[in-house]
Parts: structure tokens; sequence; C-alpha cells
């Protein structure tokens, strides 16, 4: 197992930075390995200590077992200055979860009592091997590994967030789909009872909260199910128990508590396309060229941040991941499909 232990050497650059956590060009330039579709992994470890500051979670028994057994080695984002990992605070804070409240802070007050214990996900639709699993048993079988990735919400603000999870194409081929299977469709938990944003007479979508990717996009190396980050399990206000994580696409295509995934033969709508086609699209791939109608897509407020250093910086094409990722977008038109 690659469990580095840090050195006090390796730390100085964390002395001015808010957290111990921190990327450095070294961690990203050191022996860099391919995988799959080009993707770079960086050659450092970072250990679990790394997350000293870090809230101890209430994880069941198997998934601190899974937790403890990741692969530390992170797919990290480039710049050593930009992207600096958010402060937990920050992360687990200021959230966008509306079945909790549609204010940021709304899902760190409200979530904390969701029952994530026992979980189950129905995987159904075009598969031979379909079901209902529980979460233990949809996890089992894959190594947990790190992943450090920008999140970029389509409202322009951004973090660094390190996720712990399972790639989602594991999941899919142990499903064995069919040959009609063309899409990916997720659906988030229905419950009003423990839900009050799905209690609101006020709310805008229509539960539950759906996502879907074409079987590529969902069968890339990138593509995510996490089932903890910061080195611990999901806050609930994050999706917890599972939620996923689709690092070139903007945020809400990155559906919390996953309580279905079934392959499908036709593009899903998903909730924000329904409610606003022409701001919302199903690909929604963070593209600093094609404008929000309602602002721009060219910059955006990476947290934390504050009055004084508003620190806006340049929004990337696939939110920085294009080298990986533009080929599934070859001979699409990016402005038609946003
Ligand atoms: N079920 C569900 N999933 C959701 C959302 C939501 O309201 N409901 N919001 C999305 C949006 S808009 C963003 S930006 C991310 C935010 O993830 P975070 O709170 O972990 O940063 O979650 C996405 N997943
Ligand atoms: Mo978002």
């Amino acid at each position: 197992m690659l469990i580095k232990i840090a050195r006090p050497g390796d730390l100085h650059e964390s002395d001015v930075t808010p957290e111990s956590i921190y990327l450095s060009r070294r961690r990203f330039m050191g022996g860099m390995v391919g995988l799959g579709a080009g993707l770079a992994l960086s050659g450092q470890t970072r250990a679990a200590s790394d997350y000293a500051d870090v809230p101890e979670g209430d994880a069941p028994a198997w998934l601190k077992e899974k937790i403890d057994a990741t692969r530390w080695q992170a797919v990290t984002p480039s710049d050593p200055e930009q992207d600096r990992v958010a402060p937990f605070d920050d992360a687990s804070g200021y959230n966008n979860f509306y079945e909790f409240g549609s204010g940021k802070s709304d899902p760190a007050r409200h979530a904390g009592s969701l029952e994530t214990q026992p979980w189950s996900v129905v995987v159904d639709g075009e598969v031979n091997n379909g079901g209902r699993l529980a979460l233990e048993d949809l996890a089992r079988p894959s190594q947990f590994e790190e992943r450090i990735y920008r999140l970029r919400c389509v409202e322009a603000w951004s973090m660094v967030i390190p996720w712990l999870g399972i790639p989602l194409a594991e999941v899919i081929r142990r499903a064995e789909p069919t040959s009609k299977a063309r899409y990916v469709r997720f659906e988030t938990l229905v419950d009003p009872e423990q839900m009050p944003g799905q209690r609101s007479s006020f709310a805008l979508i229509d539960w539950p909260y759906v996502e879907g990717l074409r079987l590529d996009e969902a069968m890339h190396p990138l593509t995510l199910l996490a089932l903890g980050m910061y080195g611990r399990e999901l806050p609930n206000q994050n999706g917890a128990p599972l939620r996923l994580v689709v690092p070139w696409k903007y945020g809400f295509k990155s559906i919390k508590s996953i309580v279905r995934i079934s392959l499908v033969a036709e593009q899903p709508v998903n909730s924000w396309q329904r409610i606003a086609p022409d701001e919302y699209g199903f690909y929604a791939n963070v593209n600093p060229e094609v404008d929000h109608p309602r602002w721009s897509q060219a910059t955006e407020r990476r947290l934390p941040n504050s009055l004084f250093n508003p620190n806006t910086i340049d929004t990337r094409m696939f939110n920085g991941y294009a080298d990986d990722v533009a080929g599934l977008y070859a001979g699409l038109d990016l402005r038609k499909h946003y």
C-alpha cells in the first residue's frame, strides 16, 4: 500500500495556507503516471495524517475499512498557486443541495439528521446484472481512490475538494449493460420527512433530483462515485452516502445522495434542464466561451475568498481537464450542446 507519512520538510508550504493540506508543484510534477485515457496521476502519495484538522466522521465499520485502504494517489489540479484544497469548513459549509433548502448554509444546517445507514442503490434498466444493492456491496469490489478535483458551479464559484471514492465505470461494468444502454440516469432520494426542501411549496424542482451522463462520459476514468472527502466519509450536506463527481462539468451534474442508477437508451432530462432549458443543458461542460444567458462564465470566484480578496480566476475549458476529456466531444457543437 502506498501510504506516505509526511515528513516535516514536506509541509513548509502549509505555513502560508489556512490548512495543513495543500498542493505543491513538486507533488504534481513528481513522477507522472499514465492511466486509462491519458489520465495524469501524481506519483506522489498523501498521508491520511494530512487531514489531521478535519473533524472525525462517524462512518460504519465497513466504510472505515475501505477508507483506510484508499489508494492515496491523487489526480490533482495543476496550478500550485490557484489550486489549493479548500478548508474542510468551506467545502462542508457552503453547499448547493436544494433538498435541504436553497441557501448556501441550509444544507449544513438541515442535512445532519438524514439517515444514511443502511442505504441501498437500485441499479436497473438496460443491464443484465441489476438489482438493489446495499451500499457496502456496491462499493466492496472496488478499491477507494483519492481524487483532488476542481468543482466549478454554474453560478461561477469554485473550490478544490479531495474526494474519496470508486470509478463509476467499475460499478457500470459489474451491472453488465446491454447493447441498448447509451446513457446513465441518476436519482436522489425522495423523502420529504427528512428533506425540508422537498416539503416546500416554493421548490422549483420536480423531485427526485435527476441527472444523466452519456455512457462514455460515465465510463471515463475521471468520473467518480464519491463516498468520502478529506480522508473521511461524506458529510450529509455534501451528498452522503454516495454522490457523483464529474469534474469537467458544472457542479449540478454531480448529483448527491443517489438511490438509483439506471442504464437507459434515451438521453435523460436532468432537473435543471427541465426547469430552464435555455439556461442549463444536458452536457453542462465547463466552458468559458459559452456564457450563461444571465452572467459570464469566463471567470470564477475560487473559494475561500473575501471582500478584500475576491480571488477571481479565469475559468478553463472543461474546467482544466481538456487533455483528458476534449476527445469525448469531437465534432459536437458546444454552443448548441451546452
Ligand atoms: N440531489 C442534489 N444534488 C446536487 C444538488 C442539489 O441541489 N440536489 N446541487 C448540485 C450543485 S448546483 C452543485 S454546485 C453541487 C455542490 O456540491 P457540494 O455542495 O458538495 O460542493 O452539488 C450538486 N448536486
Ligand atoms: Mo451548482
